[in-house]
């Protein structure tokens, strides 16, 4: 993956906006320093850092972490020019917009949707699906149907820009070759402390582009693509999922912090499980980026090109992670 892509046209404009160049430098990437003031967003993607400031608000304000990653993550959701990310995300090989969310709060409460369509914020869905139901996921129609019912409206999620990116793809594989297209990789995973130094986290996508119908990724597994543990931290997942829900990604990266391991260490741990089973497969990318109780935090790829945003009360930056396989 290459660092041309849009995290680092919208990282131009951040350093315009006052931030200093080097703070991208990957020699300032560790993550090990303790954030000034503890309210923290931190999320996947530098293209994100309009979604961890707008959970840095909401933490400002007094709400909560669940409410303020909720609000974050649906600035990622409306964004149509995010195309891998709610309203705009890239449809699936049959042209189908197809989202997954989690949600996770302090009290290790949790809801998730996976494979909805025709729903703009589905990370409030699964949030609905947490407060207001005894499960933990629902999916399909069935998590459509509940969304409905509970006040949310149907909308054409398909973009004509999509579309038309799907049209092209479609010409290059009549056959429908699934293959992962590194410059879709766009999910949102954000984690935030509140002032009762209360953690929560939350994950929303569209997935890979040009999965086969049906598909669910990582994102709405409780353990796989987000976790969140009150005691010790969270982590989010980013990439293809198949290689984070086979490992139990980001709740591995949790229990590696409950023994004691770094944000940072955690998650290189958990990209060194996967390269064990993905070596020499350049298709793929995965990142995590996780936090701990102190608000240190950390992040980690398996290739060049993963970034993340970060909002403290200090600052508002995008970094580069550092990667496993130079
Ligand atoms: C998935 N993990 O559905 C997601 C895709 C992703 O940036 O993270 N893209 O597998």
């Amino acid at each position: 993956m290459k660092i041309t892509r849009r995290d680092f046209v919208k990282t131009g404009a951040l350093v315009s906006g006052g931030l200093m160049a080097n703070q991208l430098s990957p020699s300032n990437i560790f993550g090990r320093q303790p954030v000034d003031g503890k309210l923290i967003a931190v999320a996947t993607w530098g293209g994100t850092i309009k979604s961890t400031e707008k959970a840095f608000e909401y933490l400002k304000a007094g709400k909560n972490s669940l409410d303020a990653l909720e609000a974050g993550i649906r600035v990622a959701e409306d964004d149509p020019t995010n195309t891998s990310v709610g309203y705009g995300g890239l449809p699936d090989e049959d042209g189908i917009v197809t989202l997954d969310a989690s949600i996770m709060d302090w009290n290790g409460n949790a809801g998730s949707v996976g494979c909805i369509e025709g729903i703009k914020n589905p990370i409030s869905v699964a949030k609905l699906v947490m407060h207001r139901t005894k499960h933990v996921m629902l999916v399909g129609g069935g998590a459509k149907k509940f969304a409905l019912e509970n006040g949310f409206k149907e909308e054409n999620l398909l973009t004509e820009s999509s579309r038309k990116t799907w049209e092209e793809w479609r010409k290059k594989n009549p056959h429908g070759v699934y293959r992962v297209d590194e410059k879709n990789h766009d999910t949102i995973g954000l984690l935030a402390i509140d002032n009762s130094n209360n953690l929560s986290g939350g994950v929303s996508t569209s997935g890979m582009a040009w999965k086969l119908h049906g598909r669910v990724g990582d994102s709405p597994i409780i353990g796989a693509g987000m976790f969140v543990d009150n005691e010790f931290g969270g982590a989010v997942a980013t990439g293809n999922g198949e290689f984070v829900m086979r490992t139990v990604g980001s709740f591995l990266v949790v229990e590696k912090m409950r023994d004691g391991l770094s944000p940072q260490e955690a998650c290189e741990y958990a990209i060194k499980r996967i390269y064990k089973t993905a070596k020499n497969n350049r298709d793929i990318q995965i990142g995590y980026v996780a936090i701990n109780k102190k608000g240190e935090y950390g992040a980690f790829s398996l290739y060049d090109g993963f970034t993340y945003a970060l909002t403290t009360e200090k600052e508002s930056k995008v970094m580069k992670s550092e990667f496993l396989v130079k």
